[in-house]
């Protein structure tokens, strides 16, 4: 069984969305303004829609907690829809639907909205899309914000920076991850090249007016990870494999590399690998990060790096075509609110799921039933590596 695993539930317009972590060491503190803080910047980002004007995302923890203490016991956390309000009838949980509850009927292209209706039978497109709205990576980011929480002790950080819109590359970047992070928290698109940034304002700006919407790529780094997480004795224990498969399970992304990624293929073996050196006073060395921290499935003590790409939001204000789910006739696409880009905002829920993987890891390494346990194994571990 998995050490450390989470569940999550609800629906984009019903009442509330919840989380559930179970596995956490007991005697962890947990502060619910720092979930608050990753919601925060979760609801960033320029090219959001109306929707986020009228949420505001805060987490109620509501068990496995006591005077900021984790139990070592199932950890609640729920986030209440402010746009409930608005939708009490639509989505009530019991009764007849009533008149003003009209199917949706027309499923947008990409979106979920026919492969749901297929699978589950349902004849209004609303049962799917209030599932597998984006509104749900609000509970990822909270999961991860308490991911963040139990690797921070261990000096454990995650960034990340949006370096793609619409096909404006950021080019120019500060010297040190450090400041690359400084710089991407400033920005209304999460990038860190100012003059790069600028462009993606306009183009998303003018992919509103034209009533579309722009995909875009985010790197995600992990600093001071240990080496050692994860493994190379079985394809599902896998580092890279996992964080591959948590970033794709985001709403929208459609590719993930790790490192240099899908620009190694096109290199001789010569300029991809890092060349390891050794210093008495710092052990292991390496000039390049080619392989962004991780070879053969394991952290290998460098830096953490993974770029995933998101496709265009599928809800676009000038529809594309498509055909109503029961008379078969070809209309266009419904229009439901939307973002015309959430990539800045896609980047936050992509630091969650890093955290997320690590922290996965990070429990299998060191499993000990409170953080005084999980803290003398890390440091035994970490004074063998470094006698090594
Ligand atoms: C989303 C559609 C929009 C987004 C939503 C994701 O919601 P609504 O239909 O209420 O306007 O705002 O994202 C969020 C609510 C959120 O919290 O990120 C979709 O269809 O995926």
């Amino acid at each position: 069984m998995r050490m450390l695993r989470f569940l999550t539930a609800g629906e984009s317009h019903g009442p509330e969305l919840t989380a559930i972590v179970e596995g956490l060491p007991s005697r962890l503190p947990i502060r619910s303004a720092l979930i608050d803080e990753q919601l925060r910047r979760r609801q960033q980002g320029h090219g959001r829609g109306g929707r986020m004007r009228i949420e505001s995302d805060r987490v109620e923890i509501t068990s496995g907690l006591r005077f900021g203490l984790t139990l070592g016991t199932p950890l609640t956390m729920r986030i209440r829809n402010r746009d409930w309000e608005n939708w009490k009838t639509k989505m009530a949980v019991e009764g007849d639907p009533p008149p003003e509850a009209k199917p949706v009927t027309k499923p947008r292209p990409g979106h979920a909205d026919l492969a749901g209706v297929l699978k589950y039978n349902h004849d209004d497109v609303r049962n799917v899309l209030e599932r597998s709205s984006a509104r749900n990576t609000a509970t990822l980011v909270a999961v991860g914000s308490v991911a963040r929480q139990l690797l921070a002790p261990f000096g454990i950080r995650i960034f990340s920076h949006v370096v793609e819109i619409g096909g404006v590359e950021a080019k120019k970047f500060p010297k040190t991850l450090e400041q690359i992070a400084d710089a991407a928290e400033l920005s209304t698109v999460r990038c860190a090249d100012p003059e790069a940034a600028e462009k993606m304002v306009e183009a998303i700006d003018q992919a509103r007016r034209e009533g579309n919407t722009l995909g875009g790529v985010f790197e995600v780094v992990a600093l001071g990870v240990p080496p050692g997480l994860g493994s190379y004795a079985h394809p599902d224990r896998r580092l890279d494999g996992r964080l591959a498969g948590a970033l794709m399970s985001i709403q929208a992304i459609k590719g993930v590399e790790v490192g240099l990624g899908f620009t190694a293929a096109r290199l001789p073996g010569s300029e991809v690998h890092d060349e390891i050196g050794y210093d008495p006073e710092k052990g292991y060395t390496r000039d390049t990060n080619h392989a962004g921290g991780i070879e053969g499935g394991v952290s290998n003590g460098q830096p953490v790096v993974v770029r995933a790409a998101m496709k265009p939001i599928p809800t676009l204000y000038k529809p594309l075509r498509s055909v109503d789910i029961h008379s078969k006739e070809s209309f266009q696409a419904s229009v439901e609110r939307s973002d015309t880009c959430a990539v800045p905002a896609a980047a936050v829920v992509g630091e969650a799921m890093t955290a997320w993987v690590l922290a996965l890891c990070f429990r299998e390494k060191f499993s000990g039933d409170s953080l005084e346990e999980v803290k003398a194994q890390y440091r035994a571990y970490m004074e063998m590596v470094s006698r090594r």
